[in-house]
């Protein structure tokens, strides 16, 4: 039975979740097929069972598992016999220290320098709700907290830092070939990627030559989906 995926959707089809982007690398790094059905914010609390805050979600035959990590653990789990995506219960572990990172110092600092070129992309419908929920989470008008980002970049790239420094002796943060970990760093970096135009990274940085490389995993999944043009 196909694999149902309830994957946040924008204007245009812009498919934007960082954690949606975990869980189609994760599908597609298992070789899962599955069908991704378009979610506007404000569809979320109808899909599934209807008692969903948040996406990804996943239908697997009858069975309605949320969080990108528990999918992917859910994942390795029940498709034990297809490639791993964690490696086994220390993996596992290791993700969580990666998921941990990019949640306290990656994703914040991003979210400051995209956040109103991401409303600037959502679906009509979604526009008041993100406006009003993010501002609210912030304390600032979108425009405000994205102002002045120029100034912000560096920043920014230093909280990659621990990820280059990794690049230096492998490829992958998995290590030879990309894991989990690999995904939660990609999917954050995808949403800027689908959502602005602003250039995130040098040309020279071994996280830019790794994004690619996960831009081209699993016969490109990543890379189908369109940058945001300048
Ligand atoms: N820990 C969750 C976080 C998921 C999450 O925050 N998803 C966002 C989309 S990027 C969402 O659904 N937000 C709902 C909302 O803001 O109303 C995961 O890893 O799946």
């Amino acid at each position: 039975m196909t694999i149902i995926l309830y994957d946040l959707c924008g204007a245009s089809d812009i498919r934007l979740s960082p954690y949606c982007w975990r869980t189609k690398m994760a599908l597609a790094h298992k070789g899962l097929s599955f069908e991704s059905r378009p979610t506007p914010f404000t569809e979320i609390p109808s899909i599934a069972d209807g008692q969903q805050k948040t996406v990804p979600v996943i239908e697997d035959d009858g069975r309605v598992i949320r969080d990108s990590f528990d999918i992917a653990v859910y994942l390795d789990d029940v498709y034990a016999d297809r490639p791993s995506l964690f490696g086994g219960a220390g993996g596992q572990g290791a993700a969580r220290f990666v998921e941990n990172w990019v949640k306290v110092s990656v994703l914040p600092a991003l979210a400051g320098l995209i956040v109103a070129d991401v409303h600037a992309i959502l679906q009509d419908i979604d526009s008041a709700y993100f406006r009003e929920s993010r501002e609210k989470r912030f304390g600032r008008a979108l425009e405000d907290i994205q102002a002045g980002r120029e100034d912000r970049v560096d920043a920014f790239r230093a909280t990659l830092e621990p990820l280059r420094q990794t690049l230096a002796t492998q490829p992958f943060i998995g290590g030879a070939e990309a894991s989990f970990c690999d995904y939660i760093v990609f999917g954050t970096l995808q949403w800027a990627r689908v959502s602005s135009a602003l250039k995130l990274l040098a040309d020279d940085d071994p996280v830019a030559a790794w994004f690619e490389r996960c831009l081209d995993l699993h016969g490109g999944v990543g890379r189908a989906a369109p940058a945001k043009a300048a």
